[in-house]
């Protein structure tokens, strides 16, 4: 079995990771792990700030560990809201989420093409390992589907005509952005334990 813990306060991202994980992997997310720290996330990139996280924790904790740090990129919007997609709205008192503010933004913009990434950070005995999985598609006009978390509501994802909230989880993996990060973290790992080194 390989454990790690997953260093993060999100419970919609624990959720997706458990699901996609084959057997043999088993995760521990910071709160089950009894760990109750806010991570900064000061960084201008989401591979910074999930280098920053997993580090925090290895440091804290002592064992092998990895973190995640994700973002929606809109094309017209410049890659915004990208590294701040959780803190999007946040001091702008005419938003009242983050969503508010992504489709007012584009409003009046006629490319709606968009992007989640996800960058994993995995530390393995103190060495870094970075993963990345992407999602393509357009932001909608109005939230579809209360599924999901985040802005799902308002991403249709390349291939499907439903939003992201409109899906099941199991429907939102075949696209998802974590779920292709994931597997190259489960690849990597897997070569790991094969050499016995984790
Ligand atoms: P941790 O740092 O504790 O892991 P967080 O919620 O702060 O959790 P991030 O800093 O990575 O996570 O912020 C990512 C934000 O991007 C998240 O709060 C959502 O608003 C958005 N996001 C990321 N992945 C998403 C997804 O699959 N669906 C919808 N929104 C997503």
């Amino acid at each position: 079995m390989i454990e790690l813990i997953f260093a993060t306060n999100n419970d919609n991202k624990v959720r997706e990771i458990r699901q996609a994980l084959p057997e043999g992997f088993s995760i521990v997310s910071l709160r089950e792990a009894g760990i109750f720290k806010e991570i900064p996330e000061p960084h201008p990139s989401l591979e910074a700030n999930a280098t920053e996280k997993s580090m925090v924790i290895y440091e804290l904790s002592g064992k092998n560990c990895f973190s995640e740090d994700s973002g929606l990129e809109a094309e017209a919007l410049d890659g915004a809201p990208g590294v701040r997609s959780a803190r999007f709205a946040d001091e702008e008192p005419e938003y009242t989420s983050n969503t508010d503010k992504l489709l007012a933004l584009l409003r009046d913009k006629g490319n709606r093409k968009a992007r989640f990434k996800t960058v994993i950070s995995l530390i393995i005995d103190g060495k870094e390992t970075l993963f990345e999985g992407l999602c393509s598609g357009t932001i909608a006009p109005a939230p579809l589907g209360t599924n999901g978390f985040g802005y799902d509501p308002v991403f249709i994802p390349e291939g499907s005509n439903k939003t992201f909230g409109q899906m099941t989880l199991e429907e939102k993996q075949e696209f998802s952005h974590r779920k292709k990060a994931v597997k190259k973290l489960v690849v990597y790992l897997t070569g790991l334990a094969g050499s016995k080194q984790v």
